[in-house]
């Protein structure tokens, strides 16, 4: 089943209403109306010199920290002014009408928490949550980002106060484990639940594009939320195609007129 921006299918919303656990994966398009450039979109403007695959692992940050670092408080900075998106507050809203929903997200940013999501999986970590690249000890960083954090700027990393070594983003780089305690929950939901929604991802990056194909095998129904075409079109039970700050709160609309 497609649909195209002006429709939600009544099928959809009679299986969204009796829903007993859902998931909602999402990716950088749940962001993306809030002003926060999508992960391959990220590299703009002065950094559009970079190839984003490439800033995103251990090695670059080992080679060149200073461009590294740079870009991760630039986008720091991005996710600081945003603010969620109808999106985000609708998949807040819709944990209100369904007895188990867990948020399973790629982001790096606090948009789903900010709109009131209770529970949220962070499968890539965290924009604000930086660490020692070596010890591993947190590091605190200020609610404001330098004014030196423009476009395409260098900027040092600091150094850790445990033992000196550069501190890093709080992120997972390609290469990298993901944090055990989020995949082995979202992996467990994902093959529990009788509705996933795949939102705003281009659903490449693995072992995170592998949820929806475990719920597809545990007999879920997958919904898929996407401007543009990914390779999951093939196999959800129904593609909308538009923008999730549009097609979430219809959604919502379409189960539960009276709200
Ligand atoms: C809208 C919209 C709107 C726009 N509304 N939508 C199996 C097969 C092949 C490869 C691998 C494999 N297993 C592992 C790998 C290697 C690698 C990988 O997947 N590579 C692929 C590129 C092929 N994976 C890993 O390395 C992972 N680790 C791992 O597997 O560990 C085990 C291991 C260890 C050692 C050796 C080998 C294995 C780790 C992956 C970590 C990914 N981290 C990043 C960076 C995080 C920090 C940062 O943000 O900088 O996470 S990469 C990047 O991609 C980021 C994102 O979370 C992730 C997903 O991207 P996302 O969210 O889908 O964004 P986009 O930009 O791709 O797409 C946006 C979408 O939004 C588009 O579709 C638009 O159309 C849409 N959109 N506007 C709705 N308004
Ligand atoms: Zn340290």
């Amino acid at each position: 089943m497609t649909s195209t921006h002006q429709d939600i299918p009544a099928a959809l919303a009679q299986t969204l209403r009796d829903a007993q656990r859902i998931v909602v994966f999402t990716g950088a398009g749940v962001s993306a109306e809030s002003g926060i450039a999508t992960f391959r979109d990220a590299l703009t403007g002065l950094w559009s010199r970079f190839d984003a695959q490439a800033l995103a692992t251990p090695e670059a940050f080992r080679a060149q920290p200073d461009i590294v670092w740079g870009w991760y408080e630039w986008r720091r900075a991005q996710a600081l002014r945003a603010n969620p998106n109808a999106a985000h507050h609708a998949i807040a809203a819709l944990a209100r009408h369904v007895p188990e929903l867990l948020v399973v997200t790629q982001n790096v940013d606090d948009l789903h928490e900010r709109a009131g999501s209770a529970r949220v999986a962070h499968l890539h970590g965290s924009l604000h949550a930086p660490r020692c690249s070596d010890c591993a000890a947190p590091h605190t960083l200020s609610s404001s980002v330098t004014e030196e954090a423009g476009e395409g700027r260098r900027i040092a990393p600091p150094a850790c106060a445990v033992c000196g070594a550069p501190v890093r983003p709080g992120v997972v780089w390609f290469g990298e484990s993901l944090p055990a305690d989020a995949w082995s929950g979202a992996l467990r939901a994902a093959e529990q639940c009788d509705l996933l929604f795949s939102i705003g991802t281009s659903a490449l990056v693995y072992p995170a594009a592998e949820l929806p194909q475990r719920a597809l095998a545990a007999g879920a129904t997958v919904v898929q939320v996407n401007p543009a075409m990914t390779p999951l079109d093939r196999q959800a039970h129904c593609n909308l195609h538009g923008g999730a700050a549009d097609v979430m709160p219809r959604l919502l609309a379409a189960a539960w007129p009276a709200l």
